[in-house]
């Protein structure tokens, strides 16, 4: 168990550059593989990693333990572990926010990735972060990272507490373009089963 924060209490938190780990711990999520089930576009080369080395460890949210309300500032680090399924990167399950026009920020720490977002029309846009990259999230696109990288790669995300996050838009139809490992390293291509429900549990 964290440290549950008092809002109303001033407050320091003790943040790693060069990890991503914020002292002392609050909420610590860890997904895996099989928390992103369907997500990754390459449903064999999910299999294999299954077969061959069980759940793998995607990515960490360190997030600093405060109520989800209106007025507050939230803010956690993401840590993705390099790696890819198949030719796509280590990435998150993205998402919109609930409050759709709630904004966010990001401040990339250590490693390098991408920030994939996406409008309502399916519009995508890839941002390439990497440490000291503050990328703007506006309001209305959905938004993922993927580690692009073969060290961690770690960033800060600072958002409105009532934003909220919906997985479900993400979970149904997928981005429409994937981050994936090409002749010019990273290469956004088009997602084959966008528009279709990926998730499979
Ligand atoms: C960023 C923020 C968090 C988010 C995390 C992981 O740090 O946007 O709100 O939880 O990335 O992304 P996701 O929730 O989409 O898995
Ligand atoms: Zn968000």
């Amino acid at each position: 168990m964290g440290v549950r924060m008092n809002l109303m209490e001033p407050f320091e938190t003790a943040l790693d550059f060069q990890t991503g780990v914020l002292r002392p711990a609050g909420r610590i999520i860890k997904r895996h593989l099989s928390d992103m089930r369907g997500m990754y576009a390459d449903a064999n080369a999910e299999r294999k990693v299954f077969e061959s080395e069980g759940d793998r460890l995607i990515y960490e949210v360190h997030a600093v333990d405060l109520p989800e309300k209106t007025g507050l500032v939230l803010y956690c680090t993401t840590i993705i572990h390099p790696g890819r399924i198949g030719a796509e990167y280590h990435m998150t399950k993205g998402h919109f926010h609930e409050k759709r026009d709630r904004s966010e920020l990001y401040l990339g720490l250590a490693g390098e990735g991408y920030l994939l977002l996406q409008a309502d029309d399916g519009t995508v846009r890839g941002l390439p972060m990497a440490r000291g990259t503050m990328a703007y999230v506006p309001p209305l696109w959905a938004h993922r990272t993927a580690n692009t990288d073969d060290e961690p790669f770690a960033f800060l995300a600072v958002w409105p507490g009532d934003a909220g996050h919906d997985y479900g838009t993400i979970e149904q139809s997928g981005f429409a373009k994937l981050l994936v490992d090409g002749e010019q390293r990273v290469n956004l291509v088009d997602n084959p089963n966008y528009g279709l429900i990926t998730r499979t549990t």
